[in-house]
């Protein structure tokens, strides 16, 4: 027993939990089953887990760039409020179970059950519908860890290993289910890819792409085509874009936040710079953030080229008829590559004008904007909105969607409480739908509970209904899927 816990700890704590790895022994795999020789077995897995951990320098570093600037809000004006960002609402999450006697290790066990749920449901797809298996470690891990807390809340009698179990099949459910929902979009968007999106925003995905043809018009102008006058044309360029919006942006903050405050120099980046002229300072973050965009799109490209072809492997040999569930960054290699810093500026817009409604209307509970939501949600609506319409939708869209995540935050953080520990996970499908979920579950208890997995389960057998003939086609064979779709190229 002690010899079995010991090899589940390794494989825990080294691959399932650590993304980047977990994707290089899939490729690795990938390519065994499609009987390649051992070297380029070999070679792939080395390109797709430096491509992951190049995509984690990337994310890593856009998120701890802006942090300390988010601790400085709170610490300067005093603010006692909640962050919406996965990384606060984990921690949360961690120390309320800590408070009430729980082990967060819980988190782990729940994670573990989902994880195996989520194959099985894709194995036994003739009866679920299920086409993809949720793999991005470090999400699960998050959601894992406020989906704990949740049962924990609402359920507080259980034993742990009930409250585990319970844990582990709405999660697993739900990771299935919402990753399932981007199958055909990412397909479309990435021409095949082969890969679906396995992250916080997949029921607003699926919901932007319905919502998008409706608000921009199916002819509207893309992003790419917007042919800017003149001068203006400078900001075709990606980081030309980034890294003027970013200027903005952090001027303004670090300008309200004033010099003095920050006259520690900050080097959370890693980058090796210290600032010794205020405007400098200003420039470098916010340049370090066009930085981190250019690595992270660099590594997704590397590592999603892997997969693609490996994970065929998988699918015909193990889990056929399935495709992974990626972390939302691997859409920014496709489509407009400015669409991901439009979706972040109308987001952060539509955030700001919602938290100034909550302070106007003096909510008990303050919101302070986190950037992975407000970045990560809203690039990716972006990416699709723009496919799917144009410039307009994908303005609309996020705009809106930044409203949701900061009302929907305050609705979460005061009815689950994560707000005493200073947080709550603020991504959109956490703000939306665990928030109906997890009031059904307040509310109703355990008929609350089933339902929430009853209505889940439901959601593929729908999609499925539409279109019987093409639903596994569109991730078997693309090509032939296109064909009968009259999709162009
Ligand atoms: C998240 C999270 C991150 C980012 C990253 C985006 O939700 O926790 O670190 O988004 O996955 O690439």
């Amino acid at each position: 027993m002690e010899f079995l816990k010991s090899i589940w700890m390794f494989f825990q704590s080294n691959i399932l939990t650590q993304p980047a790895f977990f994707v290089g022994f899939l490729v690795l795999i990938g390519y065994l089953l499609l009987k390649k020789p051992l070297y380029q077995a070999y070679a792939g897995f080395v390109k797709a887990t430096v491509g992951y951990l190049i995509l984690n320098v990337g994310s890593g570093g856009l998120v701890s760039n802006f942090r300390p600037i988010l601790a400085g809000l709170n610490q300067r004006f005093g603010l006692n409020a909640a962050v919406i960002d996965p990384y606060f609402g984990q921690s949360a999450a961690n120390a309320a179970l800590e408070a009430v006697g729980r082990t967060t290790s819980l988190v782990f066990l729940g994670l573990l059950v989902a994880f195996f749920l989520n194959i099985a449901l894709v194995a036994l797809r003739k009866v679920t519908k299920i086409r993809t298996l949720f793999i991005t470690g470090h999400i699960m891990v998050q959601q894992s860890a406020t989906g704990m807390w949740m049962v924990i809340y609402f359920f507080p009698q259980l034993q742990d290993v009930t409250a585990v179990i319970m844990l582990g099949i709405i999660l697993g459910v739900f990771w299935a289910v919402s990753s399932n929902l981007t199958v055909e979009v990412t397909q479309r968007l990435t021409d095949g890819g082969g890969f679906a999106v396995g992250h916080q925003q997949m029921f607003g995905v699926w919901l932007v792409n319905k919502l998008a043809p409706v608000i921009g018009g199916r002819d509207a102008k893309q992003i790419e085509e917007l042919e800017l006058p003149g001068w203006l044309s400078i900001f075709n360029d990606n980081v030309v874009a980034t890294g003027t919006l970013m200027l903005l942006f952090f001027g303004v903050l670090l300008t309200v936040l004033g010099p003095t405050f920050l006259k520690t120099p900050v080097d959370e980046g890693g980058l090796g710079i210290s600032f010794t002229s205020f405007p400098f300072y200003v420039m470098t973050t916010a340049f370090n953030m066009a930085v981190y965009l250019s690595i992270l799109q660099l590594g997704v490209r590397m590592f999603v080229a892997e997969l693609t072809e490996s994970f065929t492997g998988i699918s015909e040999k193990l889990l056929p008829g399935s495709v992974p569930a990626v972390d939302c960054a691997a859409t920014y290699g496709f489509g407009s590559p400015n669409a991901p810093i439009v979706g972040f500026f109308f987001g952060a817009l539509g955030q700001f004008l919602a938290i100034l409604g909550l302070v106007v209307f003096k909510s008990p509970i303050l919101i302070i904007t986190g950037f992975v939501p407000v970045f990560f949600d809203n690039a990716t609506f972006a990416v699709f909105a723009n496919k799917a319409s144009g410039l307009k939708a994908a303005a609309i869209l996020t705009f809106l969607s930044g409203v949701i995540q900061v009302l929907g935050g305050a609705v979460c953080a005061s009815m689950f409480e994560t707000y005493q520990y200073g947080g709550w996970h603020g991504n959109f499908d956490m703000s939306t739908v665990w928030l109906v979920g997890g009031l059904l579950q307040k509310y109703a208890g355990i008929v609350g509970y089933v339902i929430c997995i009853l209505a889940l389960l439901a959601i593929p057998q729908l999609q499925y209904r539409k279109d019987p003939e093409h639903y596994f086609q569109v991730v078997e064979d693309w090509d032939a899927y296109k064909a009968a779709k009259g999709l162009e190229a």
